[in-house]
């Protein structure tokens, strides 16, 4: 229905599909019964109130089956969430720690960036934490939202399966520079990727490791090679 960009990303939009669709059926029937009983049971038809003292049958479905809804959801969202929370396998980490109002992205042979460069189809970790107040690391594309909390290490898995640049926001109100977190997520072809990593791990030897230029570069030919197509 939407653009899949990463192995979960279907799997919350069904769950969010689910959900949206029972609380308009819900929203329907309760509204049609509700103006059905209000016009039916009308004063100037009904002068005088019938006394009503329950009716057990009514009740009880009006208990189990909202329940069991209410439980279809949570489980329906639980399943994928529980899968991913429980991946063990990681074939790359980062860390990424939120600050006002920035982000750093720390790669595992040290390199710092603040824009993250990722390779597509990779199972990816994320550590999370924070080094002064509560922020939330977003990412649209892939339906992600992770807060970043002081003293907290937290994480988020995803795999993304298609290259292109996404977004990435602070989603929690952090202060006056809070619109400044918007950073790029930028998934790239493996052997690309690799090769950046690898350049970054050279320049490091020279103390530069927030080389930017390389992999803006590559960027800026990949979106000309998708213009000429
Ligand atoms: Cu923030």
């Amino acid at each position: 229905m939407f653009e899949q960009t990463s192995r979960y990303s279907g799997t919350v939009d069904s769950a969010m599909l689910y959900i949206t669709v029972i609380s308009v059926l819900m929203l329907l029937l309760i509204t049609v019964a509700m103006i059905y009983f209000v016009i039916k049971y009308r004063a100037s038809k009904n002068p005088i109130p019938t006394p009503y003292h329950g009716n057990t049958a009514i009740e009880v479905t009006w208990i189990v089956i909202p329940t069991i809804l209410v439980m279809s959801m949570f489980y329906y969202g639980y399943k994928d969430f529980a899968d991913l929370r429980n991946t063990k396998e990681f074939d790359e980490e980062y860390s990424v720690t939120a600050k006002m109002w920035d982000w750093d992205f720390k790669y595992e042979n040290g390199t710092v960036t603040d824009t993250l460069y990722v390779p597509v189809g990779k199972t990816l970790k994320f550590n999370i934490s924070s080094l002064d107040v509560l922020h939330s690391f977003y990412i649209p594309a892939f339906r992600i939202k992770q807060d970043a909390v002081p003293g907290r290490q937290e994480f988020v898995v995803i795999t993304p399966e298609k290259t292109g640049v996404y977004d990435i926001a602070c989603a929690e109100y952090c202060g006056v520079n809070h619109w400044n977190m918007y950073k790029k997520f930028i998934v790239m072809e493996q052997d690309e990727y690799y090769a950046w990593i690898e350049s970054q791990a050279s320049n490091k030897k020279d103390e530069v490791n927030t080389t930017e230029e390389k992999p803006t570069e590559s960027e800026s030919n990949e979106m000309s090679e998708n213009g000429k197509k």
